[in-house]
């Protein structure tokens, strides 16, 4: 049988640049999501002056900026990060989801990748734990999907 071709993006950091596009809501928390993304990149080889990290007020504002970021700036990738946390009011629904949709949104206007590392959780200890403790960094992890994406983007021209 033919081998079947396959493309796929490596995690070695190269010569392209990330925004960090943060929601300062939340900060102790967020500030784990942050520190979790840069020390991945760094890890895979991303050079710091590869990275910028730039903050929002909350995770609604996301993005807004975001689009701005891109608009603006060159950058290969955007990583969203952010904690909504449910308190007791539908208002976590409404941030959340436009958070979520307008990320969406900006990705697929843009082509450019768009890592969602913006945690939905229903209470802090669910946002301790994604932030660095048992359930891993969820910061780390969108990091490392925007590396992907943009290795697997360039290959795509190749
Ligand atoms: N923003 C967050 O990032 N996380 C939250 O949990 C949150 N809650 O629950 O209110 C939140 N609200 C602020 C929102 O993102 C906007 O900054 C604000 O509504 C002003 O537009």
């Amino acid at each position: 049988m033919k081998e079947i071709k396959t493309i796929e993006g490596d995690l070695v950091g190269g010569s392209a640049s990330y925004a960090i596009v943060v929601a300062r809501f939340n900060s102790f928390i967020v500030d784990s999501l942050v520190a979790g993304a840069v020390d991945a990149l760094r890890r895979h080889g991303v050079k710091d002056s590869d990275m910028t990290i730039i903050k929002a007020p909350g995770a609604f504002e996301l993005p807004v900026l975001t689009r701005n970021v891109l608009n603006k700036g060159s950058y290969d990738a955007v990583i969203a990060l952010g904690a909504v946390i449910r308190g007791g009011t539908p208002h976590f629904e409404y941030v959340a989801g436009e958070c979520v949709k307008g990320l969406s949104v900006v990705a697929l206007d843009s082509a450019t990748p768009v890592a969602f590392g913006v945690l939905t959780v229903d209470s802090i200890e669910q946002a301790v734990e994604r932030a660095g403790t048992k359930a891993g960094n969820k910061g780390a992890e969108a990091a490392l999907s925007a590396l992907e994406m943009v290795n697997v983007i360039r290959k795509l021209g190749a």
